[in-house]
């Protein structure tokens, strides 16, 4: 019934405020100088047009919320990429934002719910992002995108100046998770209060990948028929599968159990949005770069339709004789 879209556009997010490490936002030109346009131009049948990145600016650095690092900064930024997914959706394309940190995700997912109200949303991660600035240890707003996102949280925030042109809307019965091994206290609270369909390492292990992810859209989506975006945070991976990160857990998913996760959801012919997020070439070594990066290039692929078995050329019936 479904058929996968052969059109994507990337967009990139050289963004890095919402989290303390320098690096995540040099991310976007890392990995278009390891080939992600032209890797992503050889999947067969795939139109891709790079709507290259977007701009980031200073703003006001002093704190205006309680232990909320830059939040001026980081709503700015997210405006911006909420715009600009929503114009790669209003293309007809899947919209695919690299970050950047983990705060982008408000952007991306305020984008395409404003174009499509009933998207569900896969949040692929080690940690659960849903801290408010009350809960988080951190300050840190990458630990904090789900919870600014949810309209059910939506009274447990202060104002928020800055943030007045995102209106939480999106309902958290439409998140389930992927990948968790790094929850807070009040973040498993809010899991279990909203009984979030939460797939943490230890239930992968019982399940399998691919029962566990059939198990979040069949909970999420019964009816089979909405449209899918998967935040998909490195950190979710192993650390030995993706070491260049600034907050890396062992003890993950490893690369094979991604891609398999990136497959089925590309399979359902509804993938709308992926976010790329939290790579960080400045950490590690040149070999722990390449392979991070080289993982999340496989990840995008698997979710765009590229196939492990191969694909025969096009119109062709035979092999070419002598
Ligand atoms: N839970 C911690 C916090 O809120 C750490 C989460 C941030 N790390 C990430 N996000 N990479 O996925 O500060
Ligand atoms: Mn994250
Ligand atoms: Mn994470």
């Amino acid at each position: 019934k479904w058929n996968p879209l052969k059109k994507v556009g990337i967009v990139g997010v050289p963004f890095e405020k919402g989290q303390t490490k320098y690096g995540v936002s040099v991310a976007p030109a890392a990995l278009r100088a390891a080939g992600l346009i032209e890797e992503l131009s050889q999947i067969e049948g795939l139109d891709v047009k790079d709507y290259g990145d977007v701009e980031v600016v200073g703003g006001d650095t002093s704190q205006m919320v309680d232990n909320m690092v830059h939040l001026q900064q980081v709503s700015i930024c997210n405006k911006k990429v909420s715009e600009k997914v929503s114009q790669i959706l209003k293309d007809d394309r899947v919209a695919v934002t690299i970050g950047g940190d983990h705060s982008i995700g408000v952007g991306t997912v305020d984008g395409h719910y404003n174009t499509n109200k009933d998207m569900i949303l896969i949040w692929v991660d080690a940690h659960a992002d849903i801290n408010t600035n009350k809960t988080s240890e951190s300050g840190s707003v990458h630990g904090m995108p789900v919870a600014l996102l949810v309209k059910e949280l939506s009274d447990y925030w202060p104002y928020l100046p800055t943030m007045d042109w995102q209106v939480p809307k999106f309902s958290i019965k439409s998140l389930g998770y992927m990948g968790l091994r790094s929850v807070d206290p009040y973040e498993r609270l809010a899991i279990e209060k909203y009984e979030v369909p939460a797939f943490a390492m230890e239930d992968i292990d019982e399940h399998g990948i691919q029962k566990s992810i059939n198990h979040i859209l069949n909970v999420l989506d019964p009816c089979m028929d909405k449209p899918i975006h998967v935040s998909f945070d490195i950190d979710s991976l192993d650390a030995i599968e993706a070491p260049s990160t600034g907050t890396p857990v062992r003890g993950g998913l490893t690369l094979r159990e991604a891609i398999c996760l990136m497959e089925i959801i590309y399979s359902t012919g509804r993938l709308r949005a992926i976010d790329l997020v939290e790579i960080n070439p400045a950490l590690g070594n040149e070999c722990d770069r390449r392979r991070t990066i080289e993982a999340g290039l496989c990840v995008l692929k698997a979710g765009l339709g590229f196939s492990r078995r191969g694909t025969a050329p096009r119109g062709v019936l035979d092999l070419p004789v002598q």
